[in-house]
């Protein structure tokens, strides 16, 4: 597993990946691809909701990782999860400061579940285990287990953007999340511009100090560092060419006709553009209407955290939006805009993504954003698509010369990169695509494990040293 025999334990929120599958979602994704090879203890929440909060162990994904998991109280999920996750510290930090709320008891709430799993995980660590927490939901994970008198090396990985401090302070409790993400050894960030912001806020803010790749504040030094999130690009592309890939494939062009198919995957979520989207995709027709009959877009967007009301918001906006510019535009034989609201397999979606011409991938702010990744990796190499990438995807800062870089916000810019991309010729096509695809490829769900597992090991040595 780890060339020093050390033990991988992950700890995340949600145990996503169950004998049923993988649940639509980022984390979910990568953190599966990146456990798959190195094995390891994966502990988290369980998903269930119940009056039994104890913890069960089972064996998920044939027997290669071992999972724990623990369920939440209704409180804890009204208060932890829908609350202070899903509508303070997401907004926020998806500079989203005008969705965001904050409620004490939230706050109580989501140090209380954080105390939890540390509670529930520490009987269960040996000494020379390597912990690796993610994202925003278990910020005080690692100062509650090091209140309990852990000393394992531990690491935190932002899944999200880290808002600069200016947004950051808007919530009242900026200063103590900020000083328990102190309590881990490595931290580490999408995007070098996440990093920035936060070392700015410990300059500013918190009266500490930079110094090379770390930090110092509130008596302690935290290494920082860059792991751009990838995924298996191999295996992506397999599965788009397997036979699940196909049968979807073939159905979705049976629809189509000969008509060019644009393509959005994300999950219903406001962070995603997905009106601005729709709104881009009506100008494109209204301004090139050469393009009604000969283009259709398909949207799928599974539903996510629908208890908060935001998503109940951003539901109804694009269920109005979706109807009135098919209403307007649709033909007897021509349905411009398609919206589904499910899940689908991994195949599936490799299978409809490689028949795309174009991949519309326009987040208002993203981490990293896999789908993009996943477009590029499942396009056939003789007649591939264009990918068109909002510049506030962390994707975008990683060397995505290949794509059409858009501002979300500009609806007629979106509309006019739009017509650009399903009108270029194919040789363009394939050299953008040729350097994408070799960043997607390069930059691997496993080079990011391993970078991030390295970087943990190296802060233990130097530890130790001292
Ligand atoms: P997300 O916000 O969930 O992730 P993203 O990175 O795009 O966003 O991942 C979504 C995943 O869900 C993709 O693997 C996609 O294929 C899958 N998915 C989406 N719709 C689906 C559908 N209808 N059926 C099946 N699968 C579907 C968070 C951060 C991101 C960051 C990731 C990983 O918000 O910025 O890139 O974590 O770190």
């Amino acid at each position: 597993m780890n060339d020093d025999r050390t033990r991988l334990v992950v700890v995340s929120n949600r145990v996503a990946a169950t004998e049923q599958g993988v649940r639509a979602g980022g984390l979910a994704v990568a953190l599966l691809d990146a456990l798959k090879e190195s094995g390891g203890l994966w502990f988290g929440w369980s998903g269930k909701v119940s009056g039994d909060t104890g913890i069960t162990t089972r064996h998920i994904e044939r027997g290669s990782i071992a999972a724990t998991t623990l369920d939440l109280s209704g409180e804890d999920y009204e208060e932890y999860y829908n609350g202070f996750a899903n509508r303070s510290l997401w907004p926020l930090f998806h500079y989203r400061i005008d969705l965001t709320r904050f409620d004490r008891d939230d706050y109580q709430g989501y140090i209380r579940v954080n105390q939890r799993f540390a509670h529930a995980l520490k009987p269960l660590l040996k000494a020379d285990d390597l912990l690796w927490v993610h994202d925003y939901h278990l910020i005080a994970f690692g100062e509650e287990l090091r209140r309990m008198g852990a000393r394992q090396t531990m690491g935190f990985f932002l899944h999200i953007p880290f808002p600069s401090p200016e947004v950051l302070v808007a919530l009242p409790v900026h200063d103590l999340l900020v000083r328990a993400l102190f309590a881990y050894d490595v931290l580490g960030f999408q995007t070098e511009a996440d990093r920035r912001c936060f070392l700015e806020y410990v300059t500013a803010e918190a009266g500490g100090s930079v110094d090379g790749g770390g930090a110092r504040a509130f008596g302690r030094r935290v290494d920082t560092a860059v792991f751009p999130i990838g995924i298996d690009a191999v295996e992506f592309a397999r599965s788009a060419t397997s036979n699940e890939a196909g049968t979807h494939a073939r159905r979705m062009a049976r629809v189509l006709r000969d008509r060019l198919l644009v393509i959005g995957v994300d999950r219903l979520d406001y962070t995603k553009g997905l009106p601005e989207r729709f709104r881009a995709f009506a100008r494109f027709l209204e301004t090139y209407p050469e393009n009604r009959g000969r283009v259709s877009f398909v949207q799928l967007a599974p539903p996510s955290r629908a208890d908060v009301p935001e998503y109940i918001d951003i539901r109804h906006e694009l269920e109005g939006l979706s109807g009135s510019i098919n209403a307007e535009y649709s033909e007897f034989d021509w349905t411009p805009l398609r919206y589904i609201n499910r899940n689908f397999s991994r195949r599936a979606l490799a299978g409809i993504f490689r028949i795309a011409r174009v991949g519309l991938v326009t987040p208002l702010r993203d981490g990293m954003n896999l789908v993009a990744k996943e477009y590029v990796a499942a396009q056939p190499a003789r007649d591939p698509g264009v990918l068109m990438l909002s510049r506030f995807a962390g994707a975008a800062r990683q060397g995505a010369e290949g794509a059409l870089i858009v501002n979300p916000y500009d609806v007629q810019g979106v509309a006019d990169a739009l017509h650009s991309a399903l009108g270029m010729p194919r040789a363009e096509r394939k050299e953008r695509w040729r350097t994408l695809v070799e960043g997607v490829r390069r930059n691997s769900v496993t080079l990011w494990r391993e970078s991030f597992v390295t970087h943990l090991r190296n802060a233990r040595r130097a530890e130790r040293r001292h």
